[in-house]
């Protein structure tokens, strides 16, 4: 008899008055493990609490394990180390998109189940990928936002994470072909893609040698929020001509947002994060639960976000996508500052 059943049998025959028992979430007794791409960054503290507070409030036991730097060889220690436990599944952002398919292949033959959020790892490494933000779609508004912040026309330069990081990279090659797609760009040139490997101080560094290396730089676009945070920063207080866009936390750029020349981003983009870890932990109990085994058009319920059917993604492997990327500015950035 399953446990929902047992508790309504239970319930059923108590005595008037005694309180009926909890009934099992749909996470009952399953292990999960959720990996970031690094410690110390906001953003993956902010998904991890509401993947963390969804699998609990689901039965579930879930522990966050966070790799020493931002390296593929540094999630492999993590994923060696959970291998050995008895996990039900494990959900990472990855450091690479290739480098960990062997111990990620290794965690699926043990048994556990690998499901990826935020950070793609290869098709054959994973059973689903939970995307933000379709990886075309956040490419094409980085892409008209360069367009639009520079006038249509000039030197922009990208200040990405790390060189290996498969989002960044992602999300990079998909702007490079919309540049390339459409006339309305090719006043455009990109000059440099800079690596601040989603460090402060090393972000820092690379924005202000974009800017002695390029003097005439109309734009600098960061797709990760440690990055735009730094830049938006040393822009601002060097009061600096050239402007920011990208991906960022709205509490971590309010006093950088604006559209005037008091402020050094007019304008950027990011996602509902709390949906992000939500959706990531109902994803991963579902395949905990193999109610999905991350096959195209297979769907599962993830808690109140509603239903979800599992797509085709740009890499030719699965994906969830939670929705589309969000526009912050001077008009929303207070109220979402609120929330993350
Ligand atoms: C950083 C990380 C993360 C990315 C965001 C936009 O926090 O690189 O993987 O999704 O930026």
């Amino acid at each position: 008899m399953n446990k929902k059943l047992v508790s309504a049998v239970l319930c059923g025959t108590m005595i008037v008055g005694a309180a009926c028992p909890v009934f099992a979430g749909v996470a009952d007794g399953k292990k999960v493990a959720l990996v970031g791409k690094s410690a110390g960054n906001a953003f993956f503290e902010i998904a991890a609490a509401s993947y963390k507070e969804t699998v609990e409030a689901e039965g579930g036991t879930i522990d966050v394990v966070y790799p020493e730097a931002a390296t593929a060889d540094a999630q492999i220690k993590v994923l060696d180390n959970l291998i050995s436990q008895d996990y039900d599944a494990i959900c990472i952002s990855a450091n690479d998109v290739n480098a960990l398919q062997a111990k990620l292949e290794e965690a699926m033959d043990a048994g556990i189940k690998v499901a990826s959020f935020d950070s793609a790892p290869n098709s054959d490494s994973r059973q689903v990928f939970v995307n933000q933000a379709g990886t075309v779609a956040v490419g094409q508004a980085l892409m008209d936002a360069v367009l639009d912040i520079s006038g249509g026309e000039g030197q922009w330069a990208i200040l990405s994470a790390t060189s290996q990081a498969a989002n960044q990279n992602a999300w990079i090659d998909a702007m490079k072909s919309i540049m390339e797609s459409d006339e309305k760009y090719s006043k455009l040139e990109l000059v440099e893609v800079a690596y601040g490997d989603d460090e402060p101080q090393k972000s820092t560094d690379q924005t202000s040698a974009l800017l002695e290396n390029y003097p005439d730089l109309k734009v600098i676009c960061a797709p990760t929020t440690v990055g735009i945070a730094a830049a938006a920063k040393y822009l601002q207080d060097n009061e600096s001509t050239c402007k920011l866009t990208g991906l960022g936390l709205p509490s971590e750029m309010i006093e950088y947002t604006g559209a005037d020349d008091a402020h050094s981003c007019p304008y950027f983009y990011l996602w509902d994060m709390q949906g992000l870890g939500k959706l990531s932990a109902y994803a991963t109990i579902a395949l905990a639960n193999e109610e999905i085994t991350g096959a195209l058009d297979e769907t599962f319920t993830a808690g109140d976000l509603g239903d979800y059917t599992i797509t085709t993604a740009d890499d030719g492997g699965t994906e969830i996508v939670l929705g589309l990327p969000l526009q912050f500015n001077s008009d929303n950035i207070e109220e979402m500052a609120k929330l993350y």
